[in-house]
């Protein structure tokens, strides 16, 4: 039985196409015509079909490859003397349209024709034998303008997906199309106007028909049809029994687009007309994953095999999924998209840090007293002196005391940092954003008044940029103008602490000889077990209490 090269037909103008997907091992029997790899370009993606029927004994090719016209693609045993010997890629008839994504370069369109000036319709072109070929995305929308080649549907058949190019360069009038319609070779598919700087193209003039699978046909006559002439692919015009493409549903350049960023389409939900995956899908799934809030399945499979503690391999149960409506009215409202990335970041804290709360309470009666003071005394001065301030200042004595809460755990490390940038938790009409009040050791408690002021506005009118959020070596969340006791502060990675505060209030505080009303500020400190052991948080805790019951301290 003789071994026969199976070989890329074809393929018109275009050289270089990459190979995405194997459809065949070593040891399958294939028939003629059965697809064997995927190719795609930016355009357009198709299947290479068995010139032979066989068995395959040798891939010449591997993922990724790229491929041309006349590269071998396999090598099958053929099955008796009925397989066809053709090894040879046929060539195109000429001129040859490009089968993936030559250039628009329809024929039919005098040469010197004049750039057009008026409404221009944009044809279907030649789609060879294909009838009824899905729309199934539109790439452009009434006013945009479009340049020539610049896609302006896909459609589909069952071994390929094509985008279709304009064939000239103006402003869409109107779209012709819609999606789910069935088009042909001739329909019109949108008008232009406002025509055109670009060289004169012709409308959907026919096309010579790239064989693509001329090569691959037992037949001597060429089976294929590019379809769509400029970004069309070619497919096999008669495919009997052939697998519809294993690819996930989008268009090429989405699958392009995805590729660039290492996004994995299957993981991808589509959002599109029957669940096609559109550029938009690609993008949102692109920014859960770099917010932490989805893992890729081979993210998830790596951090499950290496034991990784990134909170992958909890093994736990699965999420309780509760019809609410069952049991009354409910309504359904997506999360913002600051509480998404801050909700993704606080589970991972949750989950990976041994974190404990110690809490306690500070004296503030004379801090508060000589802050209302001051307060009083610089009213026209515009700036209102928080007990946050306060706070932020206190904090930065006792981190320099304690140093370790200024620190952050770099694998078996700790980074000290000699900077003391403090970040202070802000409710936004949006949710929670952590604002961070640089270099705090530098300033005096005006200037630190200010600047919350200042940050926390910014932070409620959803202005706040990645700079005035970064940096934080420690954070302080207040609940202080709200009201409650004390809570458990989620710590803000890579920092290893937190103090949250709640609302002062006075209560009778025995000084040994008589209970005293003094004004008492409930400190709760978590902190990151790893880095900071319990009597450290303890003494940290006395300390902070101790200069905010006598500021002077802070001096010392
Ligand atoms: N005890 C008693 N009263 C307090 C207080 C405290 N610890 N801290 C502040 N107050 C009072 C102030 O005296 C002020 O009262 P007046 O209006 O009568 O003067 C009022 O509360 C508002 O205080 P403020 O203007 O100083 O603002 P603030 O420092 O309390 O808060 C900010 C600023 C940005 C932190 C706040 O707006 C905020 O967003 N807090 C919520 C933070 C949060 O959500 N944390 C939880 C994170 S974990 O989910």
């Amino acid at each position: 039985m003789a071994l026969v090269e199976v070989k890329v037909p074809d393929i018109g103008d275009f050289d270089e196409v990459a190979v995405i997907e194997l459809l065949v091992k070593v040891g399958d029997t294939v028939k003629v015509e059965q697809s064997l790899i995927t190719v795609e370009s930016d355009k357009a993606s198709m299947e290479i079909p068995s010139s032979t029927a066989g068995v395959v004994k040798e891939i010449k090719i591997a993922l990724g490859d790229k491929v041309k016209q006349g590269s071998v693609v396999v090598m099958v045993e053929a099955a008796g003397a009925a397989a066809a010997p053709a090894a040879e890629p046929k060539a195109a008839p000429a001129p040859a349209a490009s089968a993936l994504a030559a250039p628009v370069s329809v024929a039919t369109a005098p040469a010197a024709a004049p750039a057009a000036s008026g409404p221009v319709n944009v044809l279907v072109p030649d789609i060879g034998d294909f009838k009824d070929v899905a729309v199934i995305e539109l790439l452009v929308k009434v006013g945009d303008t479009v340049k020539v080649e610049q896609s302006l549907i896909t459609v589909e058949s069952d071994k390929a997906s094509m985008e279709i190019p304009s064939s000239t360069a103006g402003v869409v009038k109107e779209i012709k199309v819609k999606l789910g319609d069935t088009v042909n070779i001739g329909d019109l598919v949108v008008i232009l106007e406002g025509v055109a700087t670009a060289a004169p193209a012709p409308v959907a003039a026919p096309v010579a028909a790239a064989p693509i699978a001329a090569a691959a046909a037992p037949a001597p006559a060429p089976v294929a049809a590019a379809v769509a002439a400029p970004a069309a692919v070619a497919v096999p015009a008669h495919a009997p029994g052939g697998t519809t493409l294993g690819l996930p549903h989008a268009s090429p350049s989405v699958r392009k687009f995805a590729r660039e960023l290492g996004v994995p389409l299957n993981e991808v939900k589509g959002s599109g007309l029957k669940g096609r995956i559109t550029e938009a899908d690609v993008q949102g799934f692109t920014r859960s994953v770099m917010s932490g809030a989805v893992q890729t399945l081979a993210i998830a499979a790596q951090a499950k095999a290496s034991g990784s503690n990134d909170g992958a391999g909890l093994g736990l149960i699965p999420w309780p999924k509760v019809d609410f409506a069952k049991f009354g009215p409910i309504e359904r409202k997506e999360m913002s998209r600051i509480k998404k990335i801050s909700g993704a970041n606080l589970l991972r804290n949750a989950v990976m840090i041994p974190a404990v709360t110690n809490h306690d309470d500070a004296d503030i009666t004379d801090l508060e007293a000589f802050r209302v003071s001051t307060n009083k005394e610089n009213e026209k001065s515009g700036i209102k002196v928080t007990m946050l301030a306060f706070l932020i200042k206190a904090c930065v004595a006792a981190l320099k005391k304690f140093p370790e809460f200024n620190s952050s755990l770099d694998g078996d490390a700790l980074i000290y940092k000699q900077y003391y940038h403090i970040g202070f938790a802000a409710d936004t009409p949006n949710g929670l954003v952590v604002p961070v009040i640089k270099d705090a050791d530098k300033k005096g408690i005006f200037q630190i008044s200010q600047e919350m002021g200042e940050l926390a506005k910014k932070a409620r009118d959803g202005k706040l940029g990645p700079a005035d959020m970064s940096g934080a070596t420690f954070t302080i969340s207040s609940l202080g103008g709200i009201g409650g006791r004390y809570f458990t502060p989620i710590i803000n990675a890579p920092e290893v602490a937190i103090l949250g505060v709640c609302k002062s209030q006075m209560e009778p505080v025995w000084d040994g000889k008589a209970f005293q009303p003094r004004l008492m500020l409930p400190l709760s400190l978590t902190w990151d077990h790893r880095v900071i052991d319990g009597a450290a948080a303890a003494r940290f805790n006395v300390y902070l209490g101790q200069i905010l019951g006598d500021f002077r301290r802070v001096l010392l």
